[in-house]
């Protein structure tokens, strides 16, 4: 059990106020949550996301401007292959964005099949607070971009698009090839891997935000969307009970509602991790051995600031942030 004195002790151990802490044990609740915040993002790698979040957190600022400036650090990576500029680009070799932001009012916003423009959240964010809608996609979700003063740049990568050259050699398409490659990058003295970012905070006000960006599966059919930016699959908050956000194969996440799930989950008294697995469980009850072949991970906090993850398949990491400093968990998982 990683109890709190041993969460406290090993914190202390950290002369520069940033832990990287292995435990399979996630925190389940914090005893006042008023002025605890915390930040959770998928992939251990997204430490560098907590921090900027918590730059906005630990002063006291708002759940949903820490997530979206936390959610930026993956957006602007050339090295993160799944997010933002860099991210690897669907078969025809243009890489498409998809992300979506929610906060605690049940505010929310999201761009899908987005070209061109480096930090989608922005955009997510102005469709939530200046268009009466929740999603724009493509050709009409770029010309809000450039009309809110936001400039087209070419975002795939040379590296990227070495890797998608190699992949029309054989033209197979494999939703698991990001965690594949990801496997074979993460060789001993390595980082962690990473992934989607799917962000969600709780801050110093017991408000509850989330937000989830990413460049999808690699090498997907022109137009594919994932879960990412769907509210209520890729991401969900409801501020009387948690948030949850998700990673991995999306079309496995949406056809259960993954992230509500995890929260109604949530509602009905399950603690965050428990919740996650019973919602990974739903995809290997429903889909059988396909459930076998594909990654999906989520995560999830409550308002009490308790908070865990799951995944079907190991190797699912997750980054925390909180008055104590980060931690990285490896998520329990059907399969090992
Ligand atoms: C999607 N969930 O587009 C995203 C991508 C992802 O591993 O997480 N890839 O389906």
């Amino acid at each position: 059990m990683f109890t709190r004195r041993r969460f406290l002790h090993t914190t202390a151990l950290s002369s520069v106020g940033i832990l990287f802490k292995r435990s399979n044990e996630p925190h389940q609740v914090v005893i006042n949550v008023k002025d605890n915040p915390v930040v959770i993002a998928t992939w251990g790698d997204n430490v560098k996301a907590n921090a900027a979040a918590w730059g906005i957190l630990g002063k006291g600022g708002r759940s949903i401007d820490a997530v979206e400036a936390g959610v930026q650090v993956p957006e602007s990576d050339p090295t993160d292959q799944s997010v933002g500029y860099g991210g690897l680009p669907d078969r025809d070799g243009k890489v498409t964005l998809d992300a979506c932001i929610m906060d605690e009012q049940g505010n929310c916003g999201a761009v899908m099949f987005l070209e061109s423009i480096m930090h989608p959240i922005k955009i997510a964010r102005l469709v939530m607070e200046k268009t009466p809608h929740v999603q724009l996609a493509g050709e009409g979700a770029l010309q809000f971009a450039l009309a809110n003063g936001y400039k087209m740049e070419n975002l795939l990568t040379p590296e990227s698009e070495k890797v998608w050259q190699e992949w029309l050699k054989t033209s197979k398409y494999d939703p698991m090839t990001i965690p594949k490659l990801l496997e074979q990058k993460n060789q001993p003295g390595q980082r962690d891997n990473h992934d989607t970012i799917g962000m969600i905070a709780l801050d110093a006000s017991g408000n509850l935000s989330g937000a989830c960006t990413t460049s999808g599966m690699a090498f997907k059919m022109r137009g594919r969307v994932g879960d990412s930016p769907i509210i209520g699959a890729g991401l969900f908050v409801d501020n009387e009970v948690g948030a949850a956000t998700s990673t991995g194969v999306g079309e496995e996440v949406i056809r259960i509602c993954g992230s509500h799930t995890v929260v109604e989950l949530m509602r009905q008294g399950l603690n965050p991790e428990l919740a996650c697995k019973k919602t990974v469980e739903r995809i290997v009850r429903k889909r059988g051995n396909k459930a076998k072949d594909v990654q999906v991970g989520f995560i999830a906090v409550n308002t009490k600031g308790g908070y865990g993850g799951y995944a079907l398949q190991k190797g699912f990491t997750y980054a925390v942030h909180s008055k104590m400093g980060n931690q990285v968990f490896d998520a329990k998982s059907i399969y090992s």
